[in-house]
């Protein structure tokens, strides 16, 4: 490997030369394809005389031409990485480009490749280069033609971004299809798919009248379960008109599944691919999971038709402006289409079991980066949610309506262009008159703040103070940290359990009127913005008890002098959702951490009665939403306990949720059963909100129950998984089966197998469950699995089912003799030379290894140290590894 170089931010340039217009033709063929591409350049606003450099990766060049004629041979030059031209022509010139490709020999699912026998492509992000030679970077926007040529019996689809503006028939049983862009757009977003699909179709009547034609691609037997894909494209057409204004601006809207991606879906102009797992759906072998990923991803990539397309991102370190803003906007439109309090409180514990950990670890990185190797590995939580967080502070402080004012002048300031995190700061402090100081350090600043609150109640002077403080904790590259700017959303319960009304609180030695339109209000946002800050409360008639940061109003570690009784309180009576299931969580976590050092200690496990009766009050309260309760019974994850210990002990962590688990089934089996019985149905699957929440809380009642080790429960199980009459039931009972090791489970394994060996997406789930298995020694059982005919290590979905699921088994991944580290840096090994970006996902789980004790610490180092000294890495493990191991 050359010396991977890194790229800084601090280093960007204007580009000197622009493209206007690229028509690229491609002869698609079963050993090579022929890509050739004219290209009308001209010269960038500084003007220039310097080389044009095109990206080029694995490719050929049969020719090239500039203005019509060859160039001399000293005049440009080709190396791995490079096309330089050394002298182009002043002013506009043209370029034809012819190169050679070999998709079939593509196992890095970048650029042209084949799936299951069908050509499609994959740009994001630097994936056009392996197609043929160009500037492939964000602000190089041009608009494109695609011709395709392809055999017309292996290949009967042909499909490209933008309309369809002339096909036809060609000799030798060819044939061709000529597509046209009319937007701009970056490298990246183009797309081609060619094969043997068919298509599911229906139209969408936007709100100015224009008549839309959808299509979701699949092959022939797939398009049954296309059905709740085509509902949740037109509802998430329908949600951005009506929340943003927000129109689709082409006739055609095409989604093909393909089961062959690295990631889960892709935004290409008019033409999304997509992972089969995020679009194919039958309630026989789609969960309830399933079904809202799929609702919460077809929104996401159309919604980056303007978030993203119409206005596109500067540079690769930009990511955030499209992907943290549209991940924000896929959160509310699932919001708005479920609950809102348990898609907060989903994507909450999404962002504190992997967010936190990456950003308090060696791949900490601010929302936009400062540098890079492979831009591919920036692809994460914290570009992606922590992203959507700082997207949500800027609602939190602006209000709903002047959020939308800045999204408005967003679009109007920059449709059609390539911008940048300050643009997106600019629209919305400039539409909204506001004053929003430091904000900006959340782009610039790694790590997650740790906000801490003191209270004080003056009985005389009837006045209730809380004491700020913050820290934003040391990371990769910034050891020193600036107070960040943190809206705390806050209320005051009083002693009848009701929300005191707000109106004036003393700060910076003004009082300042925090009503609105003269009216008190029940919550108000504070804008804590230094390292220490004093907020005091007037006219509170007693000590209330505060619900600090509702609805998480950012993205911070909070401590408090809450006491237990003060949580209690607020897990019974906030009128915040959302705090009251975080009023559970703080108990829980406190009760957690409290038995591992009793484990740690040989102490005996003992659960205290009040936390018992807190989650069967929360069980038995008939008035709540079924899903909430779901959420409110439901544990912080093993992970979440780990990230908040000095020195993470995975078996003692395992051994105490399993414990309270265990003590929560039995204290509470009669109301646990009667939960099971009360909440099955008969009717036939319907996915809306109250028939999943529903199924969610039987079915962790269910698995509550199966942590017990009776007979009886063992029965209930197997009754219900032969009943079920759809996956996420009949999943639910093979997760509560799979606990205990033995002949039951076994057998039911095996049976569940059978019935599904012929669907790919359903085998996947098999394989996760069995990789996540805690059973001790289970590495070998996933070794074995390797060589089932249901694996495949080319296929991405199967390698994060099985090694990625085994990963997510803490017992077994961390197992002290080091057999499961040893089998994630085989397989990493492996992986990378197949297909660097699975490879490099997988080599993550590695990152924290300093967590742990010595000896892990030593297992995990030798594994890293031995995959950076593999030949032929690529620069994407690499980058992981070496980040690692400083
Ligand atoms: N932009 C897509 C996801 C995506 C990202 C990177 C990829 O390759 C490195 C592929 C797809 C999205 O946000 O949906
Ligand atoms: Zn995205």
């Amino acid at each position: 490997m050359d010396t991977p170089k890194e790229i800084f931010l601090k280093d960007y340039k204007q580009p000197d030369y622009l493209f206007e217009t690229v028509h690229l033709k491609f002869t698609l063929g079963e050993e090579k394809t022929i890509v050739s591409s004219k290209i009308v350049v001209y010269p960038g606003l500084e003007g220039s005389s310097s080389p044009l450099v095109l990206d080029g990766v694995d490719l050929k060049l049969i020719s090239l031409k500039v203005d019509g004629k060859e160039p001399k041979e000293d005049d440009f030059c080709v190396d791995s990485r490079h096309l330089t031209l050394y002298s182009p022509p002043s002013g506009k010139f043209t370029l034809d480009i012819v190169t050679e490709i070999y998709p079939q020999k593509n196992t890095s699912l970048e650029g042209l490749y084949k799936s299951s026998g069908n050509f499609c492509t994959q740009c994001e992000a630097e994936g056009f280069r392996k197609i043929t030679f160009y500037q492939d970077r964000p602000d190089i926007m041009a608009k494109y033609t695609c011709h395709i040529e392809a055999d017309k019996s292996l290949y009967p689809v042909l499909l490209s971004n933008g309309n369809l503006i002339e096909q036809g028939e060609m000799e030798g049983n060819k044939h061709y299809a000529i597509w046209e862009d009319p937007f701009v757009k970056p490298s990246y977003l183009f797309a081609l798919v060619a094969g043997q699909l068919e298509s599911r179709d229906d139209t969408f009547i936007t709100r100015s009248g224009r008549k839309v034609s959808l299509r979701i691609w699949t092959p022939a037997q797939d398009l049954p379960k296309t059905v709740h894909a085509m509902y949740s494209l037109k509802a998430a057409m329908k949600w951005d008109e009506d929340v943003f204004g927000l129109e689709y601006d082409l006739d055609l809207f095409n989604i093909v599944a393909v089961p062959d991606f690295n990631m889960g879906a892709m935004e290409n102009k008019s033409l999304n691919i997509f992972n089969s797992k995020l679009v194919l759906a039958s309630p026989e072998t789609a969960t309830d999971a399933d079904y809202a990923a799929i609702l919460g991803v077809i929104g996401h990539e159309y919604f980056h038709n303007w978030t993203g397309n119409r206005v596109t991102c500067r540079d690769w370190f930009q990511l955030s402006l499209k992907e943290g803003l549209t991940v924000f906007r896929d959160q509310e439109f699932s919001s708005d289409m479920g609950s809102r309090t348990v898609k907060r409180i989903a994507d909450v514990s999404t962002l504190r079991t992997y967010q936190f950990p990456q950003d308090a670890g060696p791949m900490a990185h601010p929302v936009r980066p400062h540098s890079y190797i492979k831009m591919d590995n920036f692809y994460t939580v914290t570009v992606y949610e922590k992203g959507a967080e700082v997207v949500r502070m800027y609602k939190t402080l602006l209000g709903a309506s002047g959020f939308r004012k800045g999204m408005d002048l967003y679009f109007e300031r920059h449709d059609g262009q390539a911008v940048t995190c300050e643009d997106f700061f600019a629209a919305m402090r400039d539409a909204n008159g506001a004053d929003m100081s430091n904000f900006l350090l959340w782009y610039s600043q790694a790590g997650t703040p740790r906000l801490n609150v003191v209270s004080a109640y003056d009985a005389q002077a009837k006045t209730f103070s809380l004491k700020f403080s913050q820290e934003v904790p040391p990371s990769p590259g910034q050891l020193v940290k600036e107070p960040m700017f943190i809206p705390v959303a806050l209320g005051l319960l009083g002693s009848n359990g009701k929300d005191m009304p707000l109106s004036s609180v003393y700060h910076d030695g003004k009082l300042e009127s925090i009503a609105i339109n003269g009216q008190p209000v029940h919550t108000t946002v504070l804008r804590v913005t230094k390292k220490e800050e004093e907020f005091v409360f007037t006219d509170i008639p007693e000590r209330p008890v505060p619900s600090i940061l509702r609805g998480y109003s950012a993205p911070v570690r909070m401590d408090s002098d809450l006491t237990d009784a003060d949580l209690y309180f607020l897990l019974a009576n906030d009128s915040d959702e959302f705090n009251r299931w975080e009023a559970g969580q703080v108990l829980a976590r406190k009760l957690m951490l409290s038995l591992v050092a009793d484990f740690q200690q040989n102490k005996p496990l003992t659960l205290n009665s009040q936390f018992l009766h807190g989650i069967r009050s929360i069980l038995c309260d008939l008035s709540l939403d079924k899903e909430f309760i779901g959420k409110a019974i439901t544990l912080p994850t093993e992970a979440e306990i780990m990230d908040i210990m000095e020195v993470a002990d995975p078996d003692a962590v395992h051994a105490v949720r399993t414990f309270i688990r265990k003590e929560l089934a039995s204290g509470l089996k009669q109301e646990l059963l009667d939960t099971v019985k009360s909440n099955r149905s008969s009717e036939e699957y319907v996915f809306n909100h109250l028939n999943m929440a529903r199924r969610a809380l039987k079915n962790i009642a269910l698995a509550y129950l199966g942590s017990l080790d009776d007979p009886e429960i063992t029965e209930l199980a197997l009754h219900e998984y032969s009943t079920a009459t759809n996956m996420t039931d009949q999943f639910a009972a093979l997760v509560a089966l799979d606990q205990k090791p033995g002949k039951t489970r076994d057998d039911i394994l095996a049976d569940f197998y059978n019935k599904w060996q012929h669907d790919f997406l359903v085998v996947n789930k098999w394989l996760a469950l069995q990789a996540m298995a805690d059973i001790p020694g289970n590495v070998e059982n996933v070794r074995k699995l390797l060589d089932h005919p249901a694996f495949d290590l080319r296929n991405p979905n199967k390698v994060y089912a099985l090694v990625g699921g085994f990963c997510r088994s803490p017992v077994n991944f961390h197992a002290k003799d080091g057999s499961g580290y040893k089998f994630l840096g085989e397989m990493v090994v492996q992986l990378d030379k197949l297909n660097p970006q699975v490879a490099s996902r997988m080599v993550s789980s590695f990152s924290r290894w300093k967590r742990y004790d010595e000896t892990r610490q030593n297992l995990a180092k030798a594994q890293l140290e031995m995959i950076l000294a593999a030949n032929g890495l690529s620069e994407n493990v690499f980058e992981i590894a070496s980040k690692s191991l400083s």
